[in-house]
């Protein structure tokens, strides 16, 4: 099963919208497999932001993320990374598709709410880097069979 880091980023969390954005990947179908509360250390912003250093927004994309709590979880399903990054929205909120979080919640790239993993390779890997093997959940839910074809 395809699995994707999902952060709610310290302004949603501030602005009280992990429920929203929880509730609209669970009415998508999608299952959670883990979850924490967390404030994210520099460390691992800067890990996690690796592939961002040098750019000009790098600075301030790893002092926003680090300025206050985010909601970390992993959500899995088939094809869950892009599923995923179809609810949260083009990465510019003015870009965002009508109906989408970014667009629905957020104005600004710098404070655009949730980040999701962009490939299932980066899945694979933000996962194992923000949860450690014993924090994700394997389980079945009643309704799996009537959301999952296989
Ligand atoms: P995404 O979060 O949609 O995966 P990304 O990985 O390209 O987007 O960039 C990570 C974050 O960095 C993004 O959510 C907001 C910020 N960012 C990206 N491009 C930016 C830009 N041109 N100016 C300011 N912030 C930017
Ligand atoms: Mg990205």
């Amino acid at each position: 099963m395809e699995r994707t880091l999902v952060l709610v980023k310290p302004d949603g969390v501030q602005r009280g919208l992990i429920g929203e954005v929880t509730s609209r990947l669970e009415r998508r179908g999608l299952r959670l497999a883990a979850a924490k509360f967390i404030q994210v250390s520099n460390e691992l912003a800067e890990t996690h932001y690796a592939i961002h250093k040098g750019k000009p927004f790098y600075a301030g994309l790893i002092q926003y993320i680090t300025s206050a709590p985010v909601m970390a979880m992993v959500w899995e399903g088939p094809s869950a990374v892009a599923a995923v990054r179809q609810t949260m929205g083009a990465t510019r909120p003015t870009e965002a598709a009508p109906g989408s979080l970014r667009h629905d919640f957020a104005l600004e790239i710098g404070r655009n709410l949730t980040h999701a993993s962009d490939t299932v390779e980066n899945g694979e890997k933000e996962v194992a880097l923000w949860f450690q093997p014993g924090e994700l959940v394997d389980w079945k839910r009643e309704t799996d069979r009537w959301i999952f074809e296989k």
